[in-house]
């Protein structure tokens, strides 16, 4: 393949289709997943012809971000990859915030602040402009990081409490069930196993007592001896409590995640269990690392690309963690198979992948690829066909921006409390800590 000349590889088109994907109902601690969910879809052709496909948030905030991103993208290299960093540092949305606006209620990703929405949005283009340069090169994005250090990427299976149908519409009904105690966590874990090939587990906690999430993690334990278990409560539960679960199912965890919320309790109960404990809601950016180092808060970051700002700002991280002597792994929300793979990619690449990472993506029904990404013995394959190596299908993503051009506003930015209010009026997101 003859290199491609840099004239090529400019941006001359940047297509952004919002869409909306069935999302089944799904328990946390803020509420239920409503049954459709926002996502951004962002596609970028080059001179050369290359096309790249990234994927974002798609909610409102994001898409007010990614629009004017998306404009002043045109003409620039898609190697160019600080440059696209330093453009969106300097992005305003309207919906944007100018500084910290307190808890994401809707995607239990830690405080959403101005600069992490311009990170999760412009990690969607960084991840498209590796697409395209990788066609363009006939490389896959791993080799654009500097190499794949493994064939296959494991991931666990994220177990969670969750009702057969939604309160809220019908949705897409799914033939899961209802998972609400501890026979249906295992049940729920054994389909996982037989479908995938999962061997670790990880469950969403924050929504029942205490007592009944550690025994569903025993009864796991009992279904699955000596595989990694972790347990997330979304930081819903008091120090005294992440004590009492942590000495309770010591000899079980791999870790205990986010079990309290913020740094400081996190180092509390850091420093009063041999229990690991890892974070997706307390560290999630580079400013937010030298206090958790310096206070022993966490012993295991949980990266995830898109507000941590893309491929090379996870690795970026990945580098901080082996200096520190922090563990990794990788945090998801729900997203579909560009994201997957565009995670898949740069784990690839990283040395120090401790354990197996999250992915919500064997709850997703639909896709906007050609071809579903499949897990076989609960890992991936890396692949070394061009960019991510997936073929975007224009049916499936026209269908699903159909979806999200009839939604009349009300599935258009997450918002899983909404959705627990058609089930009880009463709800209002708990306070922290809730138990
Ligand atoms: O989708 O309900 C959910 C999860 O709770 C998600 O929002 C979190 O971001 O999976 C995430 C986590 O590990 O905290
Ligand atoms: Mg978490």
């Amino acid at each position: 393949m003859v290199a491609p000349r840099p004239a090529d590889l400019a941006v001359t088109e940047v297509r952004l289709t919002p869409v909306l994907i069935a999302d089944p109902p799904l328990l946390n601690t803020q509420g239920v997943h409503q049954p459709y969910t926002p996502r951004l879809i962002i596609e970028l052709v080059t001179a050369g012809g290359a096309t790249g496909l990234g994927e974002t948030y798609g909610d409102t905030a994001y898409l007010d971000l990614a629009r004017p991103l998306a404009a002043a993208l045109i003409g620039r290299s898609v190697t160019d990859l600080n440059g696209l960093a330093a453009l969106a540092e300097r992005m305003r949305g309207p919906s944007q915030p100018a500084g910290p606006d307190g808890v994401d209620a809707a995607g239990l990703r830690g405080v959403r602040t101005a600069g992490k929405l311009r990170r999760s949005v412009r990690s969607g283009f960084e991840v498209a402009c590796l697409d395209a340069w990788g066609h363009a090169a006939g490389l896959p994005v791993h080799a654009l990081l500097g190499g794949a250090l493994r064939e296959r990427v494991a991931y666990s299976a994220y177990l969670f409490y969750r009702w057969e149908r939604h309160p809220d519409g019908p949705g897409e009904p799914d033939d899961w069930g209802a998972a609400l105690d501890p026979a249906g966590i295992v049940a729920q874990a054994r389909r996982f196993a037989d479908r995938h090939g999962f061997t670790s587990f990880k469950l969403k906690g924050g929504v029942f007592p205490p007592d009944q999430e550690c025994a569903a993690i025993r009864a796991l334990a009992e279904a699955f001896p000596g595989r990694p278990l972790r347990l997330d409560p979304n930081g819903a539960w008091s120090e005294r409590t992440a004590l009492q679960v942590a000495d309770e199912l010591a000899d079980v965890l791999e870790y205990l995640e986010d079990p309290v919320s913020g740094t400081e309790a996190m180092a509390h109960v850091a420093a009063r269990t041999p229990v690991p404990l890892a974070t997706n809601m307390c560290v999630t950016t580079f400013e937010e690392i030298p206090e958790a180092v310096a206070r022993g808060a966490v012993r295991i970051m949980l990266s995830d690309h898109h507000y941590w700002g893309g491929l090379h700002a996870t690795r970026e991280l990945a580098a901080l963690c082996r200096t520190f002597g922090l563990g990794l792994a990788m945090h998801s929300n729900t997203h579909l198979g560009i994201s997957l793979a565009a995670m898949t990619h740069v784990a690839a690449t990283v040395p120090n992948l401790d354990h197996a990472c999250d992915t919500h993506y064997p709850w997703q029904t639909e896709d906007v690829l050609t071809e579903r990404p499949t897990f076989r013995a609960g890992h991936l394959d890396v692949g070394d066909a061009p960019g991510l190596g997936v073929t975007l299908d224009r049916a499936r993503l026209a269908a699903l921006h159909r979806r999200w051009l009839a939604d009349d506003g009300r599935y258009r930015d997450r918002d899983d409390a909404a959705a627990m209010r058609r089930a009880d009026p009463g709800w209002t997101t708990p306070a922290v800590p809730r138990w």
